[in-house]
């Protein structure tokens, strides 16, 4: 039995958290490393996660809307984010535009037992993980990974691998831990919700945060654990505690 820790949405205050993440096999990051993206702050998580090796044996995580440097579109047109190829029925996601040459450096160096994926897939621990950055619009010209609800967003959705064990997505599906404060805005993405729940028949945990009020764990009737791991709270205070989930 694998024993996973769960952290979202740190902003930056990943040396601030009230709580610990613990120890346990695999430490799992849902994205929103930082505020904007600045390279001091993603030095300053990538070195977080270099010390947590000390108490996780593998470190796991994605981008979120707010790490606006890993998304070689932003500020560009989402032309050419996504294309789509049918060569050998595979579809493989490229980018016309690279990442800053400081990150792509960064992310190069680090331990090999710290995994970054982007709307890609890798068994760690004998476990097939996906993470995908990608979330619904919502000010798109303010912020990272964004795709239009519908067709477009699907497309990244559509490239999960069936037998996927555990999904790592920036923001929530449509009605699962995606309430906003406001007590009526359920603002997850649609279509994603119709895969996790009806496509991804192995799927044992869906790891995600982007909307931080909605924190917590459920598991649905066909067994999988849905975990918002968001540590900040609405007002961007560090005080949520990390998710442990047994896999
Ligand atoms: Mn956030």
């Amino acid at each position: 039995m694998l024993l996973l820790s769960c952290i979202s949405d740190t902003h930056g205050l990943h040396n601030n958290m009230k709580h610990s993440v613990g120890t346990g096999n695999i430490l799992v990051h849902s994205g929103d490393l930082t505020n904007i993206g600045k390279i001091a702050d993603v030095e300053s998580i990538i070195a977080f996660f270099h010390r947590q090796l000390d108490n996780f044996d593998d470190i796991v995580f994605i981008a979120g809307n707010h790490d606006l440097s890993f998304d070689p579109c932003f500020g560009e047109t989402n032309k050419g984010r996504f294309i789509r190829h049918y060569a050998n029925n595979q579809d493989i996601v490229t980018h016309e535009l690279e990442k800053p040459e400081w990150l792509t450096d960064l992310l190069g160096s680090m331990d090999k037992r710290i995994h970054y994926l982007e709307n890609s897939s890798k068994t760690i621990q004998g476990k097939l993980f996906h993470g995908s950055p990608m979330t619904p619009d919502f000010f798109k010209e303010y912020w990272a990974f964004n795709a239009a609800r519908g067709q477009e967003i699907s497309n990244y959705w559509s490239i999960i691998p069936k037998n996927v064990d555990v999904l790592i997505t920036h923001g929530p599906a449509k009605g699962i831990l995606d309430l906003l404060e406001n007590g009526v805005d359920h603002v997850g993405c649609e279509e994603l919700e119709y895969v996790v729940n009806y496509e991804l028949n192995n799927l044992k945990l869906h790891v995600f945060g982007h909307i931080h009020n909605p924190h917590g764990k459920y598991i649905s009737d066909r067994g999988t654990t849905f975990v918002n791991a968001s540590i900040c709270t609405e007002e961007y205070a560090p005080t949520n505690m990390p998710m442990q989930v047994h896999l």
